[in-house]
């Protein structure tokens, strides 16, 4: 058998690689040295935060090497939205506080301006609703009504009504580009990504139940439905399909760009919405992933219908694998693939955007490392699952590479090859919103994000009912925009008793005592049952204060309302 002297070198690599597991399983980090990654972090995401805000804001994002801003996703001031909740996640009240109020009073969303329909969701909606639901946490005077009204969420509402026109198609999967004033262009391609499909069930359902408003929810459930109905016989999605006819277009499969998030947003939406229907489509990709994408610890390409490996790379955008699977139990393989991915980094100092799995190299004119967050964000999962510190310092070197290769003069520059560590001039707004912020969270086990549970706020409304929020259990949206179940929770439950009893009320009308109380049983058991519908498809209007107001508890009310109606 003969050995070149590339499989020597990659042998090497492996043994010093075990050595080094070896040495530091046995480290544990202290106090101090967990303290001053934190400062480091912190420094990190203020010295390119202020670099964008004095050298690029209004634009959208920070040109690090010529130090000026320039409008890359829609010309909406984009790195000071999706960077406004890392502001808070780092404690600064008093920054949170003034940009929250420049975003509810600047942002337009009437602009002559076409956008990404995903991009605008994850980075725009997503940031506002993250930082409106953070906003009384960070010593924000709220509204009464808060969480279930505010002017964030305003904002962000008014920007899902400008991409609603890009889901009027029949098959409910939405075009990938929008204009913000005018609408779906007629001459736009109707040929979108997987994960453009189905990355919008964590905002859409947010908002939804936050305003009690089925519209965004059932739009976000019926593309992901949609999408989930045309997978393969072997159950795999591709990687582009039209959307006006639901034919795939591109029929390479696997967990990376052009699909991610659509698997992530199963999982999470399922957390979220306490779906079991989102749950269950993911468990019905999970075994064909694994039996086909699943290469030993490695997710490759491979085509849709047949299951054969197309391309066998690893892309850095597929990092955030591993932070999947151990939001879903299966720690062991996590860990085992996040290995292999931090492979990649320690051989680079970074990953680049593609790495071939059988040369070890990276792929032609994608070795770039834009930095991204996905690895990091799969070692906190993992982290926070393990407590291992070897991932700790994992998060160490990581946070040492962008240090030391991308600083600037006034911000953080993309790698343009991982081999040279050359730059570009691109500072992804994402670096501000999930790398910096993962990074943090992962040094601050005190931060009020890691919540289990443990801790919560009451809130009493302008009706005076109550509602407990800030209670933990956070699910990040996929620009790492953390959403608090609780506060969903208090809102969903009023409007849902509002409808109840609305629906009540009307059936008094109509039918006798008791087909009225076998109606209401029904009505009560169809709120649980999602059917790409989660009320009815209308907008939940009420003006009387009674039903508004939830303070005492549904039966009570129902009793109330009993005594007003029964005996007329
Ligand atoms: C982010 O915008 C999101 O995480 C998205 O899901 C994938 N790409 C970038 C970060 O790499």
């Amino acid at each position: 058998m003969k050995f070149r002297l590339r499989d020597c070198l990659y042998i090497c690599c492996w043994c010093i690689y075990i050595l080094f597991v070896a040495v530091f399983a046995q480290y544990e980090f202290t106090k101090d040295e967990v303290d001053n990654m934190r400062q480091r972090t912190k420094e990190m995401f203020y010295f390119a935060y202020n670099g964008y805000v004095h050298h690029a804001y209004p634009h959208d994002e920070l040109r690090p090497l010529t130090c000026d801003g320039v409008n890359t996703w829609g010309n909406y001031s984009l790195t000071l939205v999706d960077a406004l909740d890392t502001l808070g996640v780092m404690g600064n009240n008093t920054e949170f506080q003034r940009v929250a109020n420049v975003v509810a009073e600047t942002l337009n969303p009437n602009k002559d301006v076409n956008v990404s329909v995903f991009e605008t969701n994850i980075r725009v909606i997503g940031g506002l609703l993250s930082a409106h639901l953070m906003s009384r946490h960070m010593g924000v005077a709220v509204e009464d009504d808060w969480p279930c009204n505010g002017p964030l969420l305003r904002l962000a509402e008014r920007f899902a009504q400008k991409l609603l026109p890009a889901f009027n198609t029949p098959t409910g999967m939405p075009y990938g580009t929008v204009n913000l004033l005018h609408g779906v262009d007629p001459n736009e391609t109707p040929e979108t990504c997987t994960a453009a499909v189905g990355t919008y069930i964590v905002e859409f359902g947010t908002l939804s139940r936050l305003t009690g408003k089925s519209i965004y929810e059932n739009k976000a459930m019926r593309a992901m439905f949609s999408l989930h109905s045309m997978a393969s016989k072997i159950g795999l999605v591709g990687n582009h399909i039209n959307v006006l006819t639901g034919v795939w277009t591109a029929v390479d499969s696997g967990v990376g760009a052009g699909v991610d998030s659509y698997f992530e947003y199963m999982v999470k939406g399922a957390n979220l919405l306490r779906s079991t229907d989102l749950m269950t489509m993911f468990k019905k990709h999970m075994p064909s992933i694994e039996k086909y994408v699943k290469q030993g610890d490695w997710y490759m390409w491979v085509n849709m219908k047949s299951g054969a490996v197309t391309i066998p790379i690893f892309q850095s955008l597929e990092a955030f694998w591993p932070g999947l699977q151990t939001m879903v139990g299966d720690i062991e393989n996590a860990y085992k693939t996040l290995l292999n991915y931090f492979e990649v980094w320690n051989q680079f100092g970074m990953t680049p955007e593609f790495y071939s799995i059988t040369q070890k190299a990276p792929y032609k004119l994608r070795e770039g490392y834009p930095l991204r967050p996905e690895l990091i964000e799969s070692i906190l999962y993992v982290y926070k699952a393990t407590k291992d510190p070897l991932l700790l310092q994992m998060g160490k070197q990581i946070l040492h590479a962008i240090e030391t290769t991308a600083k600037t003069e006034c911000g953080y520059a993309t790698i343009k090859d991982v081999r040279d560590h050359t730059l570009e001039n691109r500072m992804e707004s994402f670096f501000l919103a999930e790398t910096t912020k993962y990074l943090y969270l992962l040094f601050d086990p005190d931060n009020f994000l890691h919540n289990t549970g443990k801790q919560g706020h009451v809130v009493t409304m302008k009706d005076g009912s109550k509602c407990v929020v800030e209670a933990g259990g956070y699910i990040f949206n996929t620009e790492a925009h953390p959403i608090s179940p609780a506060a969903l929770h208090c809102c969903y439950k009023r409007h849902v008793d509002v409808e109840e009893i609305t629906q009540f009320i009307n059936d008094l009308d109509e039918n006798s005592y008791s087909e009225r109380t076998s109606k209401l049983k029904y009505n009560h058991k169809r709120k649980h049952k999602f059917k790409h519908n989660v009320w009815k498809n209308k907008t939940i209007v009420n003006n009387d204060s009674r039903l508004v107001c939830p303070a005492p508890p549904h039966h009570l009310r129902l009793n109330m309302y009993g005594e007003v109606y029964v005996g007329d």
